[in-house]
């Protein structure tokens, strides 16, 4: 591929992150670790795949769950040639049926007839991943519509210990997912839940997981499962006026400006248009166009991608799916190639995070001049966000080869943002910071020309 030549107006300079002080809250340690996984998977597989239906009941025969073919290794496989970075399987859904067996349910495995009730999906799993270096995560529904405790107290005691059983006999677990949909037991009773207990199991026995709930504590819900995040997404947020299922939750999925902890939002979305598998749906698989657009949109905007693929009855991927995320990895490939040249003496360009650009009374903004003119309709900017998320607004200006001029404004950065627009022949662009909180970081810049598996531009 053609490299070309930049001239930069500005003189960038690079400083180190401790002579800069921080504008909080910053995120953890292991908040920052999981903001550089960026893409990993979901997988939607319980019982609701043999009754065929997206919730149980829990009035469902252990009987019904039978894979003839289950094989954890592939989508361990697929999911590794796909990109992601790891796996989060649904060890219990809301009606209550565990994946492996339990102490502290009846409802599991155990009274299958899937390898004579001996078998444990989380074991298989967890073999799968470490065999192809991906990580392990844990969905545990809170509601449980089968347990004859849930209601009461006990019900926390019992939840709580299928989370040590899940948290100490699998290996390392990189995240811990409280699902938000709550609704009531099989006796009629609603469960008012014991969130510090929950939190102190993994914070005890997985220091370094990062727990997800609508409310955190460590990341949160976007807020929609469509598969995308906002143009303004911001990690802080005042997490003690949240909480897992609260009804106004969508006047806090922007995060906020003033946000008191920092909990980074991330983006669940199916690729089919069910969680779980259906026959009917085998030909409503997303396309690889669609996943990159979604892509775009949350990775794209300061969120995680969490793809969620449906397991089918033989307790595989499904040939659909498979080629789909093989498509999408191939032109995400393609897509997110560089296309200014890397300059190791330039913090904006060198790929680096721990060096940046600081904005300063005199130097406001960032304008790049292109040699030969440059075909991309994608630019990606960085924060240091080690140091506070601080850009509230900002704006680009391009200019084309003809010298006409578009203005595109937008909101935050965070971890990653990009700007996509349409395809055109840029000669120069300018991005002129509008809003922030404390002194403006960059520590990357790159340019991109996403593309179509027709080998066409992405945007229009
Ligand atoms: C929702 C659940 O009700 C769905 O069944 C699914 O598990 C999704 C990821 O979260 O709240």
């Amino acid at each position: 591929m053609k490299r070309f030549t930049l001239f930069f107006a500005l003189l960038s300079y690079s400083l180190f992150s401790q002579k800069v002080a921080p504008v909080y809250p910053i995120p953890s340690a292991k908040q920052l670790a999981w903001s550089e996984l960026e893409y990993y998977g979901f997988i939607h597989f319980n019982m609701n795949t043999f009754t065929n239906v997206e919730w149980g009941e829990g009035k469902e025969s252990p009987s019904s769950f039978n894979p003839t073919a289950l094989d954890c290794n592939q989508w361990a496989r697929i999911a590794k040639k796909a990109g992601m970075k790891g796996l989060i399987l649904t060890a219990k859904h809301h009606d209550g049926f565990a994946l492996y067996s339990s102490k502290y349910t009846s409802h599991s495995v155990a009274k299958s007839p899937w390898k004579n009730g001996k078998g444990d999906v989380v074991k298989e799993l967890s073999e799968a991943c470490k065999k192809y270096d991906l990580k392990l995560g844990i969905y545990l529904s809170p509601w449980d519509r089968f347990h004859p405790a849930y209601g009461t107290d006990d019900y926390n005691q019992v939840y709580a210990k299928m989370q040590e059983e899940l948290l100490t006999n699998y290996g390392p677990i990189f995240e811990f997912w409280y699902d938000g949909a709550n609704g009531e037991g099989p006796n009629g009773k609603k469960q008012v839940y014991d969130w510090n207990l929950f939190h102190s199991m993994v914070n005890k026995y997985q220091p370094t997981a990062v727990q997800f709930s609508d409310a955190g504590p460590d990341i949160r819900w976007v807020g929609n499962e469509r598969g995308y995040a906002y143009d303004t997404m911001w990690s802080p947020i005042l997490r003690d006026k949240i909480y897992p299922g609260c009804p106004d939750f969508d006047n806090y999925r922007n995060g906020q400006e003033n946000g008191t902890h920092w909990v980074s939002p991330e983006v669940d979305v199916s690729i089919r248009p069910g969680w779980y598998y259906h026959p009917d749906q085998d030909n409503k698989v997303k396309t690889p166009d669609s996943l990159l657009k979604i892509y775009a949109a949350s990775v794209g905007r300061n969120a995680n991608l969490l793809l969620n693929i449906p397991v089918d009855t033989r307790g595989l991927i499904h040939e659909n799916d498979s080629a789909s995320l093989m498509g999408f990895a191939a032109i995400r490939t393609k897509s997110l190639v560089n296309l200014l040249k890397k300059n190791t003496n330039d913090p904006l360009l060198d790929g680096k995070n721990s060096t940046f650009w600081m904005a300063s009374p005199k130097k406001k903004d960032i304008r790049v001049e292109l040699k030969n003119p440059l075909s991309i309709n994608t630019l990606m900017l960085q924060e240091p966000i080690a140091l506070g998320q601080r850009v509230s607004s900002f704006e680009v200006e391009l200019v084309d080869e003809l010298g006409n001029k578009e203005v595109i404004k937008a909101g935050t950065i965070g971890h990653k943002r990009m700007i996509t627009f349409k395809e055109r022949k840029l000669k120069s662009f300018q991005i002129r910071f509008t809003g922030s909180r404390g002194p403006v970081l960059i520590s990357n810049l790159e340019a991109y020309r996403f593309i179509s598996t027709r080998n066409e531009p992405l945007f229009q």
